[in-house]
C-alpha cells in the first residue's frame, strides 16, 4: 500500500475518531494489545457484540495462548466455525449479519478462513458465533471459561482462562485517573423499597472498586421523586469509607419520577463545585425510566453532554428503554445497561472507569501505521515534524454563551505528508468541524469532525493529494459553567497544526498559513 493510497483513505474516512478503522484493525496478521483493544471497541461502538461482559476480549487473550497462529486470526476461529456463522447467516443472524455488512462493508457469507487474519474479520466472525453459540454470554470469568471450553474450544484448561483473565485486568488499568462520578437514583414509588436498597448495594459494590480520594475519583449522590435532593456533593467526601456510609444512610421516598428537575439539578449543582476541570466527568442515572416527561429527560440530558458530561443510564425494574437510551451517551448500546442483575458489577465500573481513560488510540495507531508504511518505502524512511502553527490562547466566553470561531488554513500536502489539527482546551469543550468544500461547515454539514475537553484533546487527520486547497473550520466552544475562577480565570483554548512529513528523498516541501476570522 501506497502512501498515497493511505492519505486518499483517511480523507475518505475522515473522522478522526474512527480513524484507527483504516490500520492496523484491518491489516493481515496483526496483533498486540492495542489491535485488539481497538479491534473490539469498534465491534462494540457499533453494537454488534456490545454487553458481552469483556468475554471478547477475554476470549482474544485464552484463544492465542492455547491454540497456535492460525488463518483464523488473533480469535483462532476454525473453518467449521465460520460455517456455522455463514449458515446463520441465512437464519437466526440474517438481521446481525446485514449491520455487519451496512456497518463495515463486510459480507460475511463471502468470507473464506484466511481473510480471518484481518484483525477485524476475525473479531466480527467470532462474535457472530459467539451471538449464535454462546448466548447469552455469562456475567462471571469462570462461568465465561466454562462457555469458552463447551462451546469454542474443547480442549481449554478453565483454571488458565480466569487467571489470563486476571492478569489482562491489571494491565489495562484506569484506576487512578481523575474523574467526578455523580449518581442520579430514583427513588420513586414505582422503584419501591426494595430495588431501591438494591440500588444502594449497587451504588456501594461500584464505589468499593473505585480509587476515591480528593485527587483521583469523587462521588456525589443525587437522590430523586417529585423533587431531587443532592445527598451529598463531590467535595463532602474524600474517602471511601465516608463515601459507603454515606450511601448507607439514603432513604427511600416514593412519589413521583420528575428526572428533568434531578438531571438539572446534577447540572447546576453538583458539577459546577469542580477542581480545575480535569476530571471526567461522568454521570450514572439509575432509574425505571418511566419519568413524568421524556422529552424533558432527554433535553436535561442533552444540556449536561452539552456541557462535556458523559452519561450512563442504568435501568432497573422494567424500563421504558427508548428514554434511557436516548438520554444516554453516543453509543446507546455501551451507556445503556439494562440492569437484570445487581451483580453485574465489574462490567459497569470498568465501563465507567474507561471514561476517565483518554482516547488516544486514533492518534497512536494511525502513527505506527504510517511509520510502518514509510519504512517500507524506498527512501530514508525517518519521520520528522516538518512544521507547527499555533494559535494559542483563543479565550472562552462565559460559560453560558457558545463561541464560534471560523478559520481558514491553505494546507499544501504532498503524497508524503499530512497534517494533524489539534484543538486543546482549558476549562471548556470545544467541537471542530473540517470541510474542504465547505466553507462554513457545522454540525449539518461537515467532512471531518473532533471534540476537545480538558486532558482530552481533539485531533483531525487531513490528507489531500493534491495541491494548494484551502481547508475551512470552525470550532465552537465554550466554558464549563461554574468553574473555581480561580483556576479557570484563563479558560482558553489553543489549535496546533503539525505537519508531519518523511525525510529528505521522500518529502516535498509542505507548508501552511491559517487565518483566523473571529
Ligand atoms: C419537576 O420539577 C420542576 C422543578 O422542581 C417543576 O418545575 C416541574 O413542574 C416538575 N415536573 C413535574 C412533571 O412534576
Ligand atoms: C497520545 O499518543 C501520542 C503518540 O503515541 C503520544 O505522544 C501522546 O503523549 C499520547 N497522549 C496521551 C494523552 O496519552
Ligand atoms: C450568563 O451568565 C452570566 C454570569 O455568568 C449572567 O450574568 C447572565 O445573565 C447569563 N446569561 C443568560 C442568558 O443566562
Ligand atoms: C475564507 O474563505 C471564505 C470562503 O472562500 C472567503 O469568503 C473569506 O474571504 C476567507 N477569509 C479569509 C480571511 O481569507
Ligand atoms: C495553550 O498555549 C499556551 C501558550 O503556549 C500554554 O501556556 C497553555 O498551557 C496551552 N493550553 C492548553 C490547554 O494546552
Ligand atoms: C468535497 O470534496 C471531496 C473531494 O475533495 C469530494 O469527495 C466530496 O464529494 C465533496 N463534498 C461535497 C459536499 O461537495
Ligand atoms: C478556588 O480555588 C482556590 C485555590 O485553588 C481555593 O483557595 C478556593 O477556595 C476555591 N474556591 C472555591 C469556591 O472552591
Ligand atoms: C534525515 O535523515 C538523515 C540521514 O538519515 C538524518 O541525518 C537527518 O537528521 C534526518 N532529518 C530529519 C529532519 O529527520
Ligand atoms: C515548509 C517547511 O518548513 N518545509 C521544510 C520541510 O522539511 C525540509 C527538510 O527538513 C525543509 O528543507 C523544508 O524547508
Amino acid at each position: 500500500m501506497t502512501i498515497k493510497y493511505l492519505l486518499f483513505v483517511a480523507i475518505c474516512l475522515g473522522i478522526a475518531r474512527e480513524i484507527y478503522a483504516l490500520d492496523l484493525t484491518l491489516t493481515p496478521g496483526e496483533t498486540g494489545d492495542a489491535v485488539i483493544d481497538a479491534t473490539i471497541r469498534k465491534i462494540r461502538t457499533k453494537c454488534i457484540l456490545a454487553q458481552d461482559y469483556y468475554f471478547l476480549r477475554r476470549l482474544a487473550e485464552a484463544q492465542m495462548n492455547s491454540i497456535a497462529a492460525t488463518t483464523g486470526g488473533i480469535w483462532r476461529v476454525t473453518s467449521a466455525q465460520l460455517t456455522i456463522v455463514q449458515n446463520a447467516c441465512n437464519g437466526l443472524l440474517q438481521t446481525k449479519c446485514n449491520e455487519v455488512t451496512t456497518e463495515f462493508n463486510v459480507d460475511v457469507s463471502t468470507l473464506t478462513i484466511s481473510d480471518l487474519q484481518k484483525p477485524l474479520y476475525s473479531g466480527l466472525v467470532m462474535s457472530l458465533f459467539i451471538l449464535n453459540s454462546v448466548s447469552p454470554v455469562p456475567l462471571q470469568k469462570a462461568q465465561q471459561a466454562l462457555s469458552w471450553k463447551n462451546y469454542i474450544y474443547s480442549n481449554g484448561d478453565t483454571t488458565e482462562f480466569v487467571t489470563w483473565s486476571n492478569e489482562l485486568e491489571q494491565l489495562n488499568d484506569c484506576a487512578g485517573n481523575q474523574m467526578d462520578l455523580v449518581f442520579v437514583i430514583d427513588a420513586s414509588g414505582s422503584v419501591g423499597t426494595t430495588n431501591f436498597d438494591l440500588t444502594k448495594v449497587f451504588l456501594d459494590n461500584v464505589v468499593s472498586n473505585l480509587d476515591i480520594s480528593g485527587t483521583e475519583t469523587r462521588v456525589a449522590v443525587v437522590r430523586f421523586s417529585n423533587d431531587p435532593h443532592v445527598m451529598f456533593g463531590l467535595d463532602t467526601h474524600s474517602t471511601k469509607t465516608a463515601v459507603k456510609s454515606a450511601i448507607n444512610l439514603i432513604t427511600y421516598d416514593g412519589g413521583g419520577t420528575n428526572t428533568t428537575s434531578a438531571l438539572d439539578l446534577a447540572r447546576t449543582s453538583v458539577f459546577t463545585n469542580t477542581r480545575t476541570s480535569v476530571a471526567a466527568k461522568v454521570l450514572v442515572l439509575v432509574t425505571d425510566g418511566k419519568s413524568s416527561s421524556e422529552t424533558g429527560t432527554v433535553a436535561a440530558a442533552q444540556r449536561l453532554k452539552d456541557d462535556g458530561v458523559t452519561i450512563f443510564t442504568i435501568g432497573v425494574v422494567n424500563p421504558r428503554v427508548s428514554e434511557l437510551t436516548a438520554a444516554a451517551s453516543e453509543p446507546s448500546c455501551t451507556h445503556f445497561i439494562h440492569l437484570n442483575d445487581y451483580n453485574e458489577i465489574d462490567f459497569i465500573v470498568k465501563e465507567i472507569q474507561s471514561e476517565s481513560c483518554a482516547d488516544n488510540y486514533s492518534f497512536t495507531l494511525l502513527l505506527d501505521f504510517i511509520v510502518k508504511e514509510i519504512r517500507s518505502a524506498s527512501c530514508d524512511g525517518s519521520i520528522h515534524v516538518n512544521d507547527t502553527t499555533e494559535i494559542t490562547d483563543n479565550p472562552l466566553p462565559n460559560c453560558n454563551v457558545t463561541k464560534q470561531q471560523i478559520l481558514n488554513s491553505t494546507i499544501v500536502i504532498t503524497s508524503h505528508s499530512f497534517t494533524t489539527i489539534t484543538v486543546s482546551i482549558q476549562c471548556g469543550v470545544a467541537t471542530m468541524y473540517g470541510s474542504f468544500n465547505n466553507s462554513n461547515p457545522s454540525l449539518a454539514n461537515y467532512d471531518y469532525i473532533t471534540y476537545a475537553t480538558d486532558m482530552s484533546p481533539g485531533r483531525m487527520f487531513v490528507g489531500k493529494p493534491t495541491s494548494p486547497s484551502t481547508f475551512f473550520h470552525t470550532i465552537s466552544s465554550k466554558m464549563l459553567c461554574g468553574l473555581n475562577t480561580t483556576d479557570c480565570y484563563n479558560a482558553h483554548y489553543n489549535i496546533t497544526f503539525t505537519t508531519i512529513g518523511v525525510n529528505d528523498s521522500c518529502t516535498t516541501v509542505t507548508t501552511h498559513s491559517v487565518v483566523p476570522i473571529l
